[in-house]
């Protein structure tokens, strides 16, 4: 699947969004970043959502994400769409532009990326993306077939969505970086050591090379992010997890989306974001 998929998006800039959305959307931007976001249902809208002026044409189905070196939870969105085989257009918000940010509110209620909108349907957050596209294309594989292997994949998913915070504070995904003597402090080491044995019970359960077996699924999607990471910050694994850091990066959609990241401008500061 992993080469089936790998069809080009077309990639979008957000411009300046439209005058009347940047005033009051705007002022609303930071807060809704750092406090809980509301989250609505999942719904179906309308019309399709507001697009952003120079969105492509086609765009039955867009993917809104940020930044190809930063944004982790995109990089796990896109990968998911691409493990799909589903096309899309990709609508790249600039994160540190406010008219962008005020698209995103109308993009993604959540004001969080990845966001999926497929024709009159609009989904966000990642977890819920996965589901989404496991049931419009359940012979993709994104989760495995057998109940109880399709269980672990959605608590191992589920862990990763909600936690290894020190993890992901104390080690943001920066795909340009390379950080060989960087210390890790205690409690990120907890996760580290968390995901390992989770990595090491789905390896030794299901065989490899992918955490479910020979198929890759939204397990692996969702732990891309930690795996560049590794590679960063120089985590030292053992030599299944090590082996599973380079199946992943061998990964033609992984690589893909890794060297988009390394072309990107090097004016994107640091999101004031947590990762
Ligand atoms: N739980 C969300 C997390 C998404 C998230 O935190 N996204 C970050 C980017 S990695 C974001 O949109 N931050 C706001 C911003 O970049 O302005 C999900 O699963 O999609």
């Amino acid at each position: 699947m992993a080469t089936k998929s790998s069809k080009t998006a077309k990639t979008t800039k957000v411009a300046k969004a439209p005058a009347k959305a940047v005033k009051p959307a705007a002022k609303t931007v930071k807060p809704a970043a750092k406090k809980a976001p509301v989250k609505a249902p999942m719904k179906a809208v309308k019309k399709p959502a507001a697009k952003p002026a120079n969105s492509t044409s086609s765009g039955a189905t867009t993917l809104t994400i940020s930044s190809k070196n930063y944004s982790s939870w995109s990089m796990r969105g896109w990968l998911l769409v691409k493990f799909a085989g589903l096309g899309f257009d990709e609508v790249m918000l600039d994160s540190k532009d406010a008219a962008a940010k005020a698209e995103i509110l109308l993009l993604s209620p959540s004001f969080l990326v990845p966001c999926l909108t497929h024709g009159n349907v609009k989904v966000w957050d990642t977890l819920a993306i996965a589901e989404y596209l496991n049931e419009l294309k359940p012979n993709a594989g994104l989760l495995p077939t057998e109940k109880v292997a399709r269980a672990m994949c959605r608590s191992v998913c589920g862990e990763m969505h909600s936690g290894f915070s020190a993890m992901r504070a104390a080690l943001p995904m920066n795909l340009k970086g390379h950080f060989p003597k960087f210390k890790v402090w205690s409690r990120a080491q907890a996760d580290i050591d968390r995901i390992v044995e989770i990595w090491q019970e789905c390896l030794s359960t299901y065989g490899g090379p992918y955490l479910f077996g020979k198929k890759i699924s939204m397990a692996d999607a969702m732990y891309a992010p930690v795996v560049t990471r590794f590679l960063t910050y120089n985590v030292q694994l053992d030599e299944d997890c090590a082996a599973y850091c380079k199946t992943v990066m061998a990964v033609p959609e992984v690589k893909d989306w890794i060297s988009a990241a390394k072309k990107e401008p090097d004016d994107i500061d640091e999101l004031d974001v947590e990762f």
